[in-house]
């Protein structure tokens, strides 16, 4: 029985040690568990609610690392395998002291890649109240795009709520042009979308958070859009045509900006478990977005209810 479910891959990835040093030059790696719908998981976990992860590693020493991780979170691992014929997805990030940081992906033909659609069938959904969707898992492979919509559809048909967040790896994609369809299409099966001001330039050609909302509000089951406008918070309107800004918060120093968005997502999906507004998902996701730049790992931010308590204490904010 879980909350929450989500499908992805999870990558073993190596972070440099010394910032705005370039990958090639790196010498000193800190090992870390990354991905973007596993940080989701792993988040949502620590605040209390219980999850699990469609996903498939190799039988490698990755493989068994990000399942010995992925335990110690208190994930479910039951939809995840081990497959010998091909390796875990793996992944270089570099430390930078300002901005987004460069990263390299091992994941072409990885085992995620190769998750078949047959695993979808055998995922028990009557328990699952909220899904997450990302635009990652369905860019690294057809199959694992075919798999990614038989969920979605099984999602959709049970009338489950989702979250689409469409985190965009141009360098995954086979074309620009399919990645930019394909996204906003999926986009159009979920009923929250969180997409970013820049992912709207490159995706429907403007920065402005009021036109990317009305842009995936379009979505057949899109019934709120909330756009992530990096410190300054979010944008969120509604199909009601209720639009407001949700403030973000000031962090003196930004250690890695990687996991925020994941943060955001995990934030509003809690919140609205806990049967909190829309706003106040915002507000956390904001929080939780604000806690996760201040440290190294793509998950190690993200709070506990008992910390997340204290960030609004010490903010002088409050959910509704
Ligand atoms: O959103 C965070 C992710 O970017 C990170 O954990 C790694 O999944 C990852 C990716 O594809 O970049």
């Amino acid at each position: 029985m879980s909350e929450v479910i989500t499908i992805g891959e999870p990558l073993t990835t190596f972070a440099s040690s010394e910032p705005d040093v370039p990958l090639s030059k790196v010498e000193k790696w800190h090992k870390i568990m990354g991905g973007a719908e596993l940080n989701v998981a792993i988040g949502v976990q620590r605040l209390g609610h219980s999850t699990q992860y469609i996903s498939r590693v190799g039988e490698d020493p990755f493989g068994e690392y990000v399942i010995n991780t992925i335990k110690e979170h208190g994930v479910g691992t039951k939809y995840i395998s081990m497959d010998p014929n091909y390796f875990t997805g793996h992944q270089l990030k570099q430390l930078v002291t300002k901005g987004d940081p460069d990263t390299f992906n091992f994941r072409k033909n990885s085992a995620a890649s190769h998750l078949s659609s047959e695993v979808i069938d055998n995922v028990d959904l009557s328990d699952v109240k909220f899904a997450h969707m990302s635009g990652i898992f369905p860019a690294i492979s057809d199959t694992a795009e075919a798999s990614f919509r038989k969920l979605y559809k099984r999602l959709n048909d049970s009338n489950i709520p989702t979250t689409f967040d469409p985190n965009l790896r141009p360098t995954l994609w086979k074309s620009k042009e399919y990645m930019i369809k394909t996204i906003n299409e999926l986009a159009g099966y979920a009923n929250i979308v969180l997409p970013g001001v820049e992912e709207g330039k490159i995706l429907m050609g403007s920065d402005d958070p009021e036109s990317i909302a009305d842009f995936y509000l379009k979505g057949k089951n899109t019934n709120t859009v909330m756009v992530k406008i990096g410190p300054a918070g979010a944008f969120v309107k509604n199909s009601d045509g209720e639009s407001y800004t949700v403030k973000g918060f000031k962090v003196d120093k930004v250690i890695d900006t990687v996991g925020a968005g994941d943060g955001f997502a995990l934030g509003v999906i809690t919140a609205l478990l806990e049967g909190k507004s829309i706003k106040s998902a915002a507000l956390r996701g904001n929080a939780i977005g604000a806690l996760q730049v201040q440290t190294l790992g793509d998950n190690d931010g993200y709070p506990d209810q008992k910390g997340l308590k204290t960030f609004y204490a010490k903010e002088g904010v409050s959910e509704e």
